[in-house]
C-alpha cells in the first residue's frame, strides 16, 4: 500500500488534499502536514489543502481556495473521511483521480485507491507510519502538527484507540523532530476563562437517564450568555470522559451560523455508530457525531440510547 501510494503521489504535478466537513485537529492536521510533506519531498508539485477554515484551529496553519485546479490532471487525496457526503469539497466528481487515507470504520467506496485502517488512532497517526516507511519527508513543522492530530483523536492518549503502535510511533516522532511538548499543549490546550465556566455549567446541568446515558441540550442562548462558540460547545464531550454514571454520553448543540444541532455521542461499553448512521451521522463504535436540524428528535435518541445501555447492563 505504501508503495502505491507514492508513486501516485509522484505521479501527479498538482495534488489536492480534502477531508471531513467540521474539520478538527486530526483531519485539518493530516491534510495540512501531507501538504507541507509532499511540498518538502518534491518541492515543484502544486499542493492545495481544501475545505472550510476554522479560526479555533488557526494554530495549524491556512487552507486553499478550490480555484486554478486543473481537476482532470490533479490527484485528489481525502484524508478522515468515511463516507462521501461528509466529505468538505466541490464536487468530487471533477476529480478522476483519488486516493484515500482514514481510520475510520469503513462505510462505503468512494476513492480509486483506498487505505483504512480501523486499527489506528487516528489519520495522522497513517501520515507519520507513511513516512516513516517511504522516503516521503517530514519536517519539525508537519511533525509537530500530526503529533497534535494523534493527540486529539485519543485526547492525550486516554481513549483506547491508542495501542502501543501508537506510542512507538509517537515516541520517534517526539525524539527525531525533537517536539517540544508543553508549546505544543498551550496551542492546543491553553482556554479563557469563559470557555471554564460554561464547562461549569454543563456538570451542573447534565442529566442522566436510568440506564447511565448523560445527556444535555446546549442552546445558542447558553452558549451567548457564556460567551462560547458552537464549536466549543461540541467540544464539551471531551470533558464528559470518565463519569462513573455515564455509559454513554451525548451532547446536543445549537448552531446557529450553520443553522443546525451539532450531536457528538460517545461510549464506554456499547457500539452506538450504528444509532448515528440511522440519522444520517456516523463515526467509531464509540465516538460518533450526528447533524441534526433542529432538537426535535434529540429525544427519541436519548431513549434509543437508554435502550442499548440496558441491553449492555443486561449482559455485563
Ligand atoms: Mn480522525
Amino acid at each position: 500500500m505504501y508503495k502505491e501510494i507514492i508513486k501516485n503521489i509522484k505521479k501527479y504535478d498538482s495534488i489536492v488534499i480534502a477531508r471531513h466537513i467540521g474539520g478538527d485537529i486530526d483531519a485539518i492536521g493530516s491534510q495540512i502536514a501531507l501538504k507541507e510533506i509532499i511540498k518538502e519531498t518534491y518541492p515543484n508539485k502544486k499542493v492545495y489543502a481544501v475545505g472550510a477554515f476554522s479560526s479555533r484551529f488557526k494554530f495549524l496553519g491556512s487552507l486553499d481556495k478550490e480555484d486554478d485546479i486543473d481537476f482532470d490532471n490533479s490527484l485528489l487525496i481525502v484524508l478522515d473521511t468515511p463516507k462521501v457526503s461528509r466529505l468538505d469539497v466541490e464536487n468530487i466528481a471533477k476529480y478522476k483521480n483519488r486516493l484515500r487515507i482514514d481510520h475510520h470504520p469503513f462505510e462505503e467506496n468512494f476513492c480509486n485507491i483506498e487505505w483504512i485502517d480501523e486499527d489506528k488512532s487516528s489519520t495522522c497517526e497513517m501520515i507519520v507510519d507513511l513516512c516513516f516507511n517511504t522516503k516521503l519527508k517530514m519536517n519539525k513543522s508537519s511533525a509537530e502538527k500530526l503529533y497534535m492530530g494523534i493527540i486529539a483523536d485519543t485526547n492525550r492518549f486516554l481513549y483506547p484507540c491508542a495501542t502501543s503502535n501508537t506510542f512507538i510511533t509517537v515516541a520517534k516522532l517526539i525524539s527525531n523532530y525533537k517536539l517540544e511538548i508543553p508549546s505544543i499543549y498551550e496551542k492546543m490546550y491553553l482556554r479563557n476563562l469563559d470557555e471554564i465556566r460554561f464547562i461549569g455549567y454543563v456538570f451542573q446541568n447534565i442529566k442522566v437517564t436510568k440506564n447511565g446515558v448523560g445527556y444535555i441540550k446546549i442552546t445558542d442562548e447558553i452558549q451567548k450568555k457564556f460567551g462560547v462558540d458552537a464549536a466549543s460547545a461540541g467540544n464539551m464531550i471531551g470533558e464528559l470522559s470518565y463519569i462513573d454514571d455515564f455509559i454513554v454520553w451525548i451532547t446536543f448543540s445549537e448552531d446557529k451560523k450553520q443553522n443546525i444541532i451539532r450531536v457528538s455521542v460517545r461510549s464506554r461499553g456499547p457500539a452506538i455508530n450504528t444509532l448515528a448512521m440511522q440519522y444520517n451521522g456516523g463515526g467509531h463504535k464509540l465516538a460518533s457525531g450526528i447533524r441534526l436540524p433542529n432538537f426535535d428528535l434529540s429525544d427519541e435518541i436519548v431513549e434509543k440510547l437508554d435502550i442499548i445501555c440496558e441491553e449492555y447492563n443486561k449482559n455485563n
